[in-house]
C-alpha cells in the first residue's frame, strides 16, 4: 500500500516536472483585445487595449515578439507620432520606471491629441534593442469627448490638454475622478503639468441642477489630479472645470457624458 502511494507521487512529480521542462517560454496572456499587430526587421508588435483607440488618454500593452512568436526581452522605447501634411508632432507619453522589458510585455500610456483623417495619421515609434518599427494606428474620436484642450487664458499662449481618465463608465452614485493634464512645449515635448488647482462641479443641463458631496480632484502625481463625482441620476452631464494656476483662471473646459 505504502510502496504504491509512494509510486504515485513519483510519477506525478515526474508528470509535472516533465511538463515545466516542456514549456519553458511563458505565454502572453491579455483579458484585452487586440488592437492591431505588425512586423518589420524581424519584429512582431502586437497593440492590446480595453477598447481601440481614440482621442483622449489610452492605456496600452504591447507584445514583443520575433516573427516566431518567441517573447523577446532588452531595451525598448516608443514615440507616438502624427505625420501631418506640414509638420509631425508627438503627444503626451507615460512610460514605465526604465526603458526594459521581459516577457515580451511593454505597458505604457499615451494622449492622442487628434483623430486620424485627412488632417494626418498616427504611428506608434518603436524602438526595441535597436530597430526600429513604426506601427501604424488609427485613432477616432469618440462621441463625447474624452480630451479637452484650451489656449491658457493667463499667457494666451499655452496650449493644454485635459483627458478625462475616470470615470470610464459612469454610475449614479460617488465615481472615481481622475484628469491627466500635459501641456504642448513643443512639436516633441508634452510634458505634465502639476502645479494646476481644479473647481470641478457636475451640472445637468436639461433640469439645471448640481449634485452635493463631489470633491475636486487635487494632483496627486505626474499631472493625474485625483478627485470624486457625484451623479444623483441618470442621463446628460456636463463636468465642469475651472483650471487655476497661481490663483488666476486659466481656463473653464468641461466634459459631457451621458448614462443610462
Ligand atoms: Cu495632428
Amino acid at each position: 500500500m505504502n510502496k504504491i502511494r509512494l509510486g504515485v507521487i513519483a510519477m506525478i512529480m515526474l508528470i509535472v516536472s516533465c511538463s515545466d521542462d516542456k514549456d519553458p517560454v511563458p505565454k502572453f496572456e491579455t483579458e484585452l483585445s487586440e488592437i492591431t499587430t505588425f512586423s518589420g526587421g524581424g519584429i512582431t508588435v502586437t497593440l492590446y487595449a480595453s477598447e481601440s483607440f481614440f482621442v483622449g488618454f489610452n492605456k496600452i500593452t504591447a507584445k514583443i515578439a520575433d516573427d516566431n512568436d518567441n517573447l523577446l526581452n532588452g531595451n525598448i522605447s516608443v514615440t507616438p507620432m502624427m505625420d501631418m501634411m506640414e509638420m509631425d508632432h508627438s503627444a503626451p507619453l507615460e512610460l514605465p520606471e526604465g526603458n526594459t522589458f521581459s516577457d515580451g510585455k511593454f505597458e505604457f500610456n499615451t494622449v492622442f491629441v487628434m483623430p486620424s483623417g485627412e488632417m494626418g495619421s498616427w504611428t506608434l515609434n518603436f524602438d526595441v534593442n535597436d530597430t526600429k518599427i513604426e506601427v501604424p494606428v488609427t485613432v477616432s474620436q469618440p462621441e463625447y469627448a474624452r480630451m479637452v484642450s484650451f489656449v491658457s487664458a493667463m499667457d494666451e499662449t499655452t496650449k493644454y490638454f485635459v483627458s478625462l481618465v475616470e470615470p470610464g463608465a459612469p454610475q449614479v452614485g460617488q465615481n472615481d475622478m481622475e484628469l491627466a493634464i500635459f501641456e504642448k512645449e513643443s512639436m516633441m515635448a508634452w510634458p505634465p503639468v502639476t502645479d494646476l488647482e481644479i473647481e470641478m462641479e457636475p451640472w445637468m443641463v436639461s433640469m439645471d441642477h448640481g449634485s452635493p458631496n463631489n470633491v475636486s480632484p487635487v494632483h496627486d502625481s505626474g499631472g493625474h489630479y485625483l478627485g470624486t463625482v457625484n451623479f444623483t441620476m441618470t442621463g446628460d452631464w456636463q463636468i465642469r472645470l475651472v483650471i487655476k494656476q497661481g490663483g488666476m483662471v486659466c481656463g473653464e473646459p468641461y466634459f459631457d457624458l451621458f448614462f443610462q
